[in-house]
């Protein structure tokens, strides 16, 4: 089969023939570019180009961007919705009303019979900010299930957790700015110029203008790591051991910021106790990193004056993912590198909206960063829903990767999965394929209506996507930015807003509870639930948003500057104070402890799985758009070359990795990048790297390891499984 371009006649750029440029946000990763989509003479989006005045990407956008208004009429879409009976019927189509009745009669049916908490709802971190606030204020206030969370526990959760850890509150500190102030950076377990392009560019172009280190901790040679000055290729899952060693040499050599660790922090004794053991001899033995290399980044580390760190899934992904954050966290605790410019500890987030899910969804408790097992915060949220503060649970329910284990065991009965497609994405798909044919009614919500999670539903919706509707996305760093409507919802396809408002309509309790009709008027509740506190968005507008190219928060309601435009605060804690009671942070001990799957006799490599720069997720979206698509049409695995010449395994030929969970057939690549006893998988391909995935949990987090893993590689037929393959990745 042939892909690329068979010709090789010079690429002509096509007049798109644009009337208007309107004014949006992108919809892919957490970086937040802002972007303005062309629309023809007939009225269809046809083309984007990055805002040059948007401070974020500075008229750059990067491969995903550029294409994203092919996703509008990709093929796929969901037209109307649908319901069967069995997952063994077909569908059939019907109006919304009766596949909205038929879903609101199945939750409380299920309800009544086993109980409120029985009907379990798992979202994203993929929809506007007003449509997680509506959505929480439907479950938490109208259908009054506990057992509600988004996909961001795969994702973000250990972030979360940590920065609550150690500062009291989530909410990442810092900014794209630091960048430009920073005297040293270390990223760990972050690929920045395949997954947040921009960001990437971003850093480079202040390290261009003011050279200073580039650290980065990641068992591959990425791309970010062939672009750094120091690689450090650590041991799969031991990040906190070289955090602890780092930490061990500032203090042994006085590096500390002692009088910010008086002032604003607690624990310090612990910490000092626990990383004496991490001499920097004895935790080259575990994190796989030599002992002069550990000094040599605690010596730049500690005497930069202004130093950050980033982040992303090599930490948050781990059986030590929230304790990785932590560990990051007392660094830059340690060294007095929070709150100042280029001294952060900046969580390098995932999806579009991933923290939009996070400050407003209330899948970890109530809007605003409130707490269900705070009384005030029932009471004060409850009065303004219009919801009895009694109706609200006391605590926290089952998080994503509890839900599905309770299927398994039938606590769970029924489950409305949106815009989540967890057969490709969760570990141990097997597993989950198991569970969701267990269901006595599954609703997938979802733009496009041949996800796989769809095979096993009973009532399909089919939402609009992206820039069809509007409302707010909040980036990497705190900037709450506009998606306006730039083309009308596909087919018969309708807001996940209206979808939700007329949801808490089939419900006798949602009668009582005020749904706004339009999203500037979801906005203005979360506006007046926010004022004064931490996460203070009074002083936005979606008209502000749209004429500042998006702003950070806090932002509160009357703060200007010299030219009268709206301002927001950089950074957090820029005064020392955090949100734990006593105004302090917390440094807290992290002894290591090894419970991760690792490789032995019979499963000899590390699995790590991950991402492409054309691809995003379950290509749902990029799987469709010829120009991502065509550069990773197919699961591939990166293989060390000197181990496959020691097993007998060519270059491009297929091969059946095994672990303990099952097996995949997959293409070799044989790269350098992955070291000698490593396998990497993308993770963007159904029936592939989540097949062999264990997805052992944070115990803080409830987030899943999804890059430590064991298997094995075995030989297969090879015509066998070049037909199998095809077969599989047909659209
Ligand atoms: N193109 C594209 N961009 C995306 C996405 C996408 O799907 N496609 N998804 C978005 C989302 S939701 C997310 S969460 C981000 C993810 O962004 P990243 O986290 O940057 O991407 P990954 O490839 O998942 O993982 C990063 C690296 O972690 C390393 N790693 C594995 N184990 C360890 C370990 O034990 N320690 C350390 N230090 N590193 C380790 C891996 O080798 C890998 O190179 O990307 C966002 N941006
Ligand atoms: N092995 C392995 N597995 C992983 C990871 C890894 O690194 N390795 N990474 C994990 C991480 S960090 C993440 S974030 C998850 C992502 O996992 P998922 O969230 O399951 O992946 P997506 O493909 O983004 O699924 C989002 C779904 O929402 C739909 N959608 C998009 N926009 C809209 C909308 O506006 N409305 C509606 N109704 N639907 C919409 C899309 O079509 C898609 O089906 O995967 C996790 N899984
Ligand atoms: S870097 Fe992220 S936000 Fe920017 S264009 Fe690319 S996918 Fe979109
Ligand atoms: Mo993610």
């Amino acid at each position: 089969m042939l892909f690329g371009r068979k010709k090789k006649n010079p690429i002509k750029i096509a007049d798109k023939k644009v009337e208007k440029w309107m004014y949006t946000t992108c919809g892919y990763c957490s970086t937040g570019c802002s972007i303005e989509v062309g629309i023809d003479a007939q009225n269809k989006a046809v083309a984007t180009r990055g805002v040059a005045s948007a401070d974020v990407n500075r008229g750059k956008l990067c491969i995903k961007g550029i294409f994203e208004t092919d996703i509008f009429e990709a093929s796929g879409r969901g037209k109307e919705p649908l319901i069967r009976e069995s997952i063994y019927d077909d569908y059939r189509e019907v109006e919304w009303d009766k596949a909205l009745d038929k879903a609101g009669a199945e939750i409380q049916r299920i309800q009544e019979k086993y109980g409120r908490d029985s009907f379990a709802i798992v979202s994203t971190g993929q929809l506007l900010t007003e449509e997680f606030y509506t959505l929480g204020k439907l479950s938490r206030g109208v259908i009054g299930t506990n057992n509600y969370d988004g996909n961001t526990t795969l994702c973000m959760a250990s972030a979360v957790s940590g920065y609550k850890r150690s500062f009291g509150s989530d909410g990442a500190p810092g900014c794209y700015e630091d960048f430009e102030n920073t005297n040293c950076l270390i990223a760990f377990g972050s690929n920045l110029p395949e997954q947040h392009p921009i960001i990437y560019w971003r850093m480079r172009e202040a390290r261009e203008k003011r050279r200073f280190p580039l650290i980065v901790v990641d068992p591959r040679v990425t791309m970010f790591a062939q672009f750094a000055d120091m690689h450090l290729p650590i041991t799969p899952g031991t990040d906190v051991v070289l955090l602890n060693s780092l930490m061990h040499v500032i203090l042994a050599e006085g590096l500390e910021d002692r009088e910010y660790i008086n002032k604003y922090t607690n624990g310090i004794e612990d910490v000092e106790a626990c990383v004496k053991d991490y001499d920097p001899v004895s935790a080259a033995k575990i994190c796989g990193i030599d002992e002069d290399t550990i000094r040599t980044v605690a010596r730049l580390y500690g005497k930069a004056g202004a130093a950050m760190s980033i982040w992303t899934m090599g930490i948050n992904q781990s059986t030590h993912g929230s304790d990785g954050v932590v560990g990051i966290n007392n660094l830059n605790l340690i060294t007095g590198n929070i709150g100042k410019p280029g001294g952060t500890s900046l969580s390098i987030t995932g999806q579009c909206n991933a923290m939009g899910t996070r400050e407003w969804s209330s899948c970890s408790g109530l809007p605003g960063y409130r707490y269900l097992e705070n009384p005030q915060d029932r009471e004060d949220v409850g009065k303004f829903w219009g919801v009895d503060p009694e109706f609200f649970p006391k605590k926290r329910g089952l998080t994503e990767t509890d839900i599905f284990p309770a299927i398994e065991t039938g606590q769970i009965k029924g489950l409305w999965l949106i815009a989540t497609n967890p057969m490709t994405s969760m570990p141990n798909t097997a597993r989950i394929r198991k569970t969701l044919e267990k269901l006595e009614c599954l609703i997938v919500q979802d733009s496009y209506r041949d996800v796989e999670t769809t095979e096993y539903a009973h009532i399909f919706f089919p939402g609009a996507v992206w820039a069809e509707k509007e409302g707010v996305f909040t980036n990497t760093e705190r900037r709450v930015n506009i998606v306006r409507k730039v083309t009308e919802p596909y087919a018969n396809s309708k807001s996940d807003l209206w979808i939700i408002s007329e949801m808490a309509k089939r419900f006798a309790q949602g009668k009582n509870v005020v749904f706004p009709d339009t999203p500037s008027k979801v906005f203005d509740e979360m506006r007046e639930l926010s004022r004064g506190r931490m996460l203070d968005i009074s002083g936005m507008s979606h008209d502000k948003l749209e004429k500042q190219r998006g702003l950070q928060w806090p932002c509160r309601d009357g703060e200007i500057d010299a030219d009268g435009n709206t301002v927001g605060d950089q950074r957090l804690y820029m005064d020392g104070k955090f949100q734990h009671a006593d105004g302090k942070a917390k440094l807290i001990p992290l002894p290591f402890i090894d419970n991760n799957e690792v490789p032995d006799e019979e499963y000899p490599f590390w699995l790590n799985s991950g991402r492409l720069v054309e691809h995003f997720h379950t290509r749902t979206k990029t799987g469709k758009v010829g120009n991502c698509n065509k550069y990773s049409p197919t699961p591939f695995m990166e293989m060390n070359p000197d181990a496959a010449s020691e097993l007998g395994v060519a270059h491009m030929s297929y091969v059946r990795v095994v672990s303990k969970r099952g097996d995949a057939v997959v293409l070799v690549q044989l790269t350098q990048r992955v070291p000698h006893n490593m396998v990497f998988i993308p993770f963007h391909f159904h029936d592939c790297v989540n097949r062999l995935t264990l997805g052992l949990l944070d115990p803080h987090s409830r987030q899943p390891a999804f890059k430590q893993n064991a298997v094995r590689i075995e030989h297969v037929d090879q015509q066998e499984a070049a037909t199998m393959n095809v077969e599989l990745r047909k659209f």
